[in-house]
This record gives C-alpha cells, structure tokens and sequence, in this order.
C-alpha cells in the first residue's frame, strides 16, 4: 500500500482529535457536569475515521451509542457535542439526548440511540430512500457485534440484498457485549459467512491499522455506489476503557488485558506519527487541545433548555 496515496496529515489530525477529545471526556466525567453516561471509543476510533475517510459529504452515516467517533468523523461539531454531553440547549439535540443521542442533519449524521440494533432498519429505510430517488448518495450504518445478534439485523441485511440498496454495515467487532465475550455467545463467530448467506457481500479487516482500512473501505464504497448492492464490513477493534464509564480496564477479570495491551503497540495514531515531522506532531496535538479546551468552555457558558421549553419536539 502507498501511504502517500493518502493525506496522513489530514488523517492523524482526525483520529488525534477524537481520541483526546474522548479522554478529555474521561477526565471531565467525574467532575459530574456531563449528564449522561458515556461509552468512549478509545481504541477503536480509527473504524470511524477509516470509514468515513471513503465517504463522500452527502452520503449519509448513522451510528450507535458509542457513536461519539462517528459523529465527529462524519464533521458534526466538537462544540455542540461537548455542550450535548453538559446537557445544554446549545448542543447538537439541543441538550436532550446526550452522549447517546448524537445527531446533526446538516452532516448527514442520522443519529445514534442507546437501544442496540435501532440504527439498522432506519439506516436501512434511509438506504431504500436513496434507491427511490434515484440518488447517488449511501448509507453507512456503524454497528457493535452486539447488535449483530438483534432480529433486525437479518431482516434489513435480507431487505437490502433483495432491493440491492446502497448501504455499508459496519461492524466493529471488539469482540464484546457489555461483558460478554463472542465466544460466550455464538456456538459460530464467523459474521462473514452469515452474511454472504443473506446475498450481501461481506470483507473483514483485522489488523487495527487505519492505513490499510481506508483503500479496503473506499473500494467496498465505490462497489455500492457502481451500483452492486449492500455490503457488510467486519474490523476487528479493541475498546480500551470501560463499556459504559470513563475508567480503564486494567483490572478486570472478564477479560484478558493483554489484549488492550496488545492495541495499544499497534496503535495506528503511532503509526500516522510515524509518518510525520515530529515537530509538525507536537503542533498539532497543541492545535488540537486547543480547539478542545474551547469545547468545553462553549459547553460551560452555554445555557441549559428553560423549563418553558420542556414540552417542545414531544410528541402528544
Ligand atoms: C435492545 C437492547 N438490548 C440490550 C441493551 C443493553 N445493552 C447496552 S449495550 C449492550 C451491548 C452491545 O454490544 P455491541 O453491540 O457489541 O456494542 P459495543 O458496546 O461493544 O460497542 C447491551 C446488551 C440495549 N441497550 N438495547
């Protein structure tokens, strides 16, 4: 693969900015001025990154409660997802939906929900909308190998094959429901094949690297967008910190740590520096702290809904 085929800049300074971003998150939470509980994707924030990186604008992506990567990979704004997280009426559900609720039309960012699995058919129904109007935008709908276990899931992988709609599933697998390992919950773990089943084709990525995501993506994006249907992308991925939390794993006996350790020595936000000036690095990672510090003071300073507003955008 040819690095210089992709802008590694652009690259490391996304995936920096999620990261620290989530961490600056993780330090916050117990300050308690974040009202909702938080699911960090540190670890596997390249998967959006990756992903998204493939996608044009238009195209449209819907994501799942640990969908903070997605939300920002896709372009939605660092300040209104921080004043989301406060709760404020500034934030991009305008302070009602929090960490699990991300959402932002003016991105094509469908939204993420706390019930596993509901993006699926939405994503699906957005995907058949695109088909109708004979647009040649498409649908990513991230996913947690979790919700690969939810009914749904088959009925839109099967709805999608027979209208060969123009969709993405992306799971990421980190291997965990809550703390439920794979092996505790399927006698067979291999999605690809349970894909392909339905008549949708499916591509596995597994070797953490975002370098190696972005042509795989691109290629399975350019298929659907020629027209050749859905797709499924599996990417092996390891969740760092805590299922629900800002804490890390580092004592937990549901699962082996050497695993997180074993992440962490491919960490592709390493390898990216790897690629860069080490000056123009520290730079960015000063940018970037910047712009999150901003954040989070826009986040303070920015008004809570008033009571008046309760009732508004509920259905009654
Ligand atoms: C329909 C439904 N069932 C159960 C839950 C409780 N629950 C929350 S997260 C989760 C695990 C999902 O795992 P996965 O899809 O692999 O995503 P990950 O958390 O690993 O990102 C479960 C069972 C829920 N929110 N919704």
């Amino acid at each position: 693969m040819n690095n210089k085929m992709y802008d590694v800049e652009k690259l490391y300074r996304k995936l920096l900015f999620i990261r620290l971003l989530e961490l600056k998150v993780a330090a916050e939470y117990p300050k308690d001025n974040i009202k909702s509980p938080v699911h960090l994707s540190v670890g596997q924030e390249f998967v959006s990154v990756g992903v998204c990186e493939a996608l044009n604008q238009d195209d449209l992506v819907c994501a799942t409660y640990r969908g903070h990567a997605a939300y920002l990979a896709k372009g939605g704004s660092a300040n209104a997802f921080v004043a989301e997280l406060y709760g404020k009426s500034a934030g991009c559900a305008k302070g009602r939906g929090g960490s699990m609720h991300l959402i932002e039309p003016n991105v094509n960012f469908l939204g993420t929900s706390a019930i596993v699995a509901t993006g699926i058919p939405v994503a699906t129904g957005h995907a058949l909308a695109m088909t109708m109007r004979k647009s040649p935008q498409i649908v990513v709908c991230f996913i947690g190998d979790g919700a690969t276990e939810e009914g749904c899931f088959y009925e839109s992988l099967n709805f999608a094959a027979l209208k060969s709609l123009p969709i993405l599933f992306v799971v990421e697998n980190n291997g965990f429901a809550i703390h439920e390992p794979l092996s505790k919950r399927w006698a067979n773990t291999d999605l690809i094949n349970r894909a392909e089943s339905f008549g949708v084709s499916a591509y596995q990525h597994s070797d953490g690297d975002l370098l190696t995501l972005v042509p795989l993506a691109t290629r399975v994006i350019e298929s659907i967008r020629s027209g050749h249907g859905p797709a499924l992308l599996e990417v092996s991925c390891c969740r760092w910190l805590q299922h629900v939390g800002p804490l890390d794993e580092s004592d937990v006996d549901y699962r082996d740590v050497s695993q997180i350790k074993n992440s962490k020595l491919i960490d592709p936000l390493d390898k990216l520096a790897g690629f860069l000036d080490m000056k123009l690095c520290k730079q960015i990672q000063t940018e970037m702290n910047e712009k999150i510090e901003e954040a989070f003071k826009f986040a303070e300073n920015a008004a809570f809904p008033s009571a008046s507003e309760v009732y508004d955008y509920v259905y009654r």
